[in-house]
């Protein structure tokens, strides 16, 4: 029973979010019946990769169609929304009056497909004073913000499809994605004799199987390779003198330091034989634009924030900044890096562990001890909001007790998730297909583009779109009321030119409701939008930032009009576009206004950093006789996307997630292929399927991220797999950024039998 209509939207599973199109039918009519890459979205121009096609397996898992409210016993009884608002505004109002509403925590915001919710929330958290947040951001990229931050004073990315050289650090674009259409362009580089690709990874993942020079480093000792590939650029007189000169701050101290590091010795430390080493920091120097993407292999790894600083020094002192094939700073329409976090003042802290808040994120590892102490200023409500702490932080456990003993936990879901089963309230979501959303991964150059998505499916009853909830959230805790919205409701009935001087003037004199913005504007300008689409009220505003603030780009892309008329085209396009809209474009030259630092100069001195550098060679071994193996705990494949889907029937391959195992060890400990071994850490065992895998080097297994999860069948709750966080410690992490330590986790093996 299909429509035959070709509806368009995108591919939810990574940041990518690569434009799609679905035909619905089946029995009901609703069923991803066929979907197929959209040729006319901008970025992604039809490509998808295997992921993409079982999406049906996201909008048919057993989901939540009522509001819930936890009984005494653990159970669940449905309410109704009335109810469920009032009785929650009323539990956040208590806590707040108490404790204050920094004591109320908010989780999450927003998935790999979902970001428009997230922005609403920003409304009901100035409503209940709460001022702490954290999300999956500040478990992986936090580290890198803050470098960046100090370095350029913003976020970095590299031109990786057009770079001659290709660097990969702790990265598996074949698995992961990461940047638009990424398989064809490894190959595209892969295939070119004039262009390489330099990846640093214990494992010889699918990317350096591409690769023309894998650094096959041990795992968690990635900071010797990066240190020592910096050292050879000193060392060989390999640094771009004039650009570097030019251009940054501090290259004489930095250059000191790198000079007295023995390469041999270092290359000895990551094993990896220092000629290639050498070679590759060559390679490097020699190429017209080198491209360099780090990810979780180093970001939840030891030295993850060193590591990030060793990785920017690679481009910077070769001069790979702001060319096509380098680095480049992109436009946002709405930043998802906090300015100011990592800059030159000194960072805001954690109330209770006083740990760096950046980018305005808490570190996620953090929050058991935020919660679990008796100090005054402890976290005592939270609220999550497509997110899965329970399941996706380090040391499930811990986690668990501290959720479960918060004086209030409310948690907004499309399913009955590991962390909503811990709630008070559970309130439930119409999927990313039953709705209009949008993310904020909008980082290409010099074409940036946006998609705003529109419902492929009606939202069945009893849920709630999550700028509906956060709407009557702030209404029952009186910080919007009718009477403040009724001028802006008549201005938005004249038109969107009487709207805007309405709501700019209404804002600037009561900032109490500009504090509300988000939500004003989904009350007041949301109704009078096309088709439904209130939840798109939140991006005009950010259309008429976007406007003011990288004017000539927008103008590039094509927009025109004097004044707001700028920002309403780039709107109405956004609105409109529904394979996606190209809202910027850049030049080259673009980039160096966007540097955020005092002198407009790469500062590539980070004093703590170089403090963590001169005790490195001091550095203890990470395994020990009772645990000789470094787990890396959670990693991404063919059928892995996070917890968004909890069917596991999903998965073409690899149903149960085996953990990864090289010959040699498999071997030594006589399982193979479709064996079952217990894994063991200091936190936790688990027994697991085994996959005796190539790649994988002696001493290193690995699991998948994402599995373990509950999942609700008719004859009740299944588990399949291995979740990884119950073999994670929270206090293994990072000491600037507190990122965890995923990828090398201490273990040993136990036959099983
Ligand atoms: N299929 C799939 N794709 C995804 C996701 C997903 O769940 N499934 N999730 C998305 C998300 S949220 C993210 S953040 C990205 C993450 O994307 P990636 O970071 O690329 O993914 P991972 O596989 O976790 O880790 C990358 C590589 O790090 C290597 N590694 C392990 N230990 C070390 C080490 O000590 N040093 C170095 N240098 N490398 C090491 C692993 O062998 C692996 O090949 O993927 C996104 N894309
Ligand atoms: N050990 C280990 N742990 C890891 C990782 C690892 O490599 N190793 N990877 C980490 C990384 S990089 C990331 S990004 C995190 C991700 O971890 P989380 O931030 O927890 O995110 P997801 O697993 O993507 O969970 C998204 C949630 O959103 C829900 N959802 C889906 N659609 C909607 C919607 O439309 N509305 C609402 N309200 N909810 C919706 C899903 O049901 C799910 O519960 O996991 C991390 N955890
Ligand atoms: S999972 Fe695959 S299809 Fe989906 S957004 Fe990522 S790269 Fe694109
Ligand atoms: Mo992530």
């Amino acid at each position: 029973m299909s429509d035959g209509t070709w509806h368009p939207t995108a591919c939810i599973l990574c940041e990518c979010n690569c434009g799609i199109e679905i035909r619905l039918g089946g029995d009901t009519g609703t069923r991803f019946e066929r979907i197929r890459g959209d040729k006319a979205h901008p970025g992604s121009q039809g490509y998808t990769c295997e992921k993409a096609l079982r999406l049906d397996h996201y909008q048919h898992q057993a989901r939540l169609t009522s509001p819930l409210r936890r009984r005494e016993d653990g159970t669940f009884e449905e309410i109704d929304w009335d109810t469920a608002i009032r009785e929650i505004a009323d539990r956040f109002l208590a806590v707040r009056d108490t404790h204050g509403g920094e004591s109320i925590f908010y989780y999450g915001g927003g998935g790999q497909g979902n970001h428009l919710g997230g922005g609403y929330s920003g409304a009901t958290l100035r409503a209940l004073g709460s001022r702490f947040k954290a999300n999956a951001l500040s478990q992986e990229k936090t580290g890198e913000f803050w470098v960046n931050g100090k370095m350029l004073g913003g976020a970095v990315r590299g031109d990786v499809t057009h770079a001659e050289v290709a660097v990969f650090v702790g990265k598996n674009p074949w698995q992961s994605h990461g940047f638009p259409r990424a398989r064809t362009t490894l190959k595209e580089i892969a295939n070119d004799p004039a262009r390489a690709m330099i990846v640093i990874d214990p494992k010889r993942s699918e990317t350096a199987e591409l690769a023309d020079v894998h650094l096959q480093v041990r795992p968690g000792t990635d900071a010797f390779c990066l240190a020592a590939l910096v050292a050879v650029l000193v060392q060989e007189g390999l640094v771009k003198r004039g650009w570097v000169d030019e251009h940054t701050t501090g290259a004489a101290d930095v250059e000191r330091v790198f000079a007295t590091i023995d390469v041999d010795a270092y290359a000895g430390r990551c094993g990896v034989d220092a000629e290639l080493i050498r070679a590759a920091a060559r390679r490097i120097a020699s190429a017209s634009s080198v491209a360099v993407a780090e990810d979780l292999g180093i970001q939840m790894n030891r030295h993850s924030t060193l590591n990030s600083w060793l990785e920017k020094l690679l481009w910077v002192l070769t001069g790979n900044f702001a060319v096509p094939g380098a680095q480049y700073m992109p436009s946002s329409l709405v930043s998802l890096v906090r300015k100011g976090g990592g800059g030159a003042k000194a960072d805001p802290v954690s109330p209770v562990t006083g740990s760096k808040i950046i980018s305005g994120l808490v570190p996620c590892n953090v929050i058991p001890e935020e919660i679990l102490t008796d100090h005054p200023k402890r976290f005592r409500a939270m609220l999550v909001e497509s997110g899965n702490p329970a399941h996706s932080l380090a040391d499930s456990p811990r986690m668990r007790e501290a959720l479960a003993s918060l004086e209030l936990l409310v948690v907004i879901d499309v399913a009955m998730t590991e962390t909503a089963r811990l709630a008070h309230y559970v309130l439930p979501a119409p999927t990313q297909y039953e709705k209009w959303e949008a993310t904020f991964f909008n980082f290409e150059f010099p074409h940036n583009v946006f998609h705003l998505r529109r419902p492929v499916l009606p939202a069945p009853d009893g849920v709630l779109p999550e700028p509906e909830i956060h709407a009557r959230l702030c209404e029952a805790l009186g910080a919007v009321g009718d009477e403040a919205l009724a001028p802006l409701r008549a201005a938005a009935a004249e038109g969107r030119e009487a709207f805007a001087a309405a709501f700019f003037a209404a804002t600037t004199t009561d900032p109490a409701l500009g504090a509300m913005a988000p939500v004003v504007l989904y009350r007041t300008l949301g109704p009078t939008l096309p088709d439904g689409a209130a939840a798109a009220a939140l991006l005009w505003g950010a259309a008429h930032r976007s406007a003011m603030g990288q004017e000539a780009s927008v103008r590039r892309a094509g927009f025109t009009g004097e004044g707001l008329a700028l920002g309403e085209a780039l709107f109405d396009a956004i609105l409109q576009g529904h394979h996606g809209v190209v809202f910027t474009e850049d030049e080259w030259e673009t980039v160096w206004t966007r540097v955020g630092t005092d002198d407009g100069r790469i500062r590539l001195v980070i004093p703590e950093l170089m403090d963590e550098l001169a005790t490195l060679a001091d550095e203890p071994e990470l395994t020990t006789d009772e645990y000789p193996f470094v787990l890396s705990a959670g990693e991404r494949r063919s059928f892995t996307a996070n917890t968004i889907i909890r069917d596991a029937g999903w998965r073409k391959r690899d149903a149960e997630g085996a953990l990864r195992i090289s010959p040699a060890d498999a071997a030594r400990l006589g399982v193979d292929t479709g064996g079952r071994v217990r894994v063991v850490t200091t936190r936790g065992a688990a027994e697991t399927v085994v996959e005796v895998y190539e790649g994988m080097q002696p001493g290193h297994v690995s699991l998948p991220n994402g599995l373990g999860l509950d999942e609700q069948h008719v004859d009740g709750v299944r588990r399949v797999g291995v979740a990884p966080n119950e073999l994670t410690d929270a206090l293994l992490r990072d000491p600037i950024a507190g990122t965890p330590w995923h990828k090398s986790v201490p273990a040993r093996l136990e036959p099983v039998g």
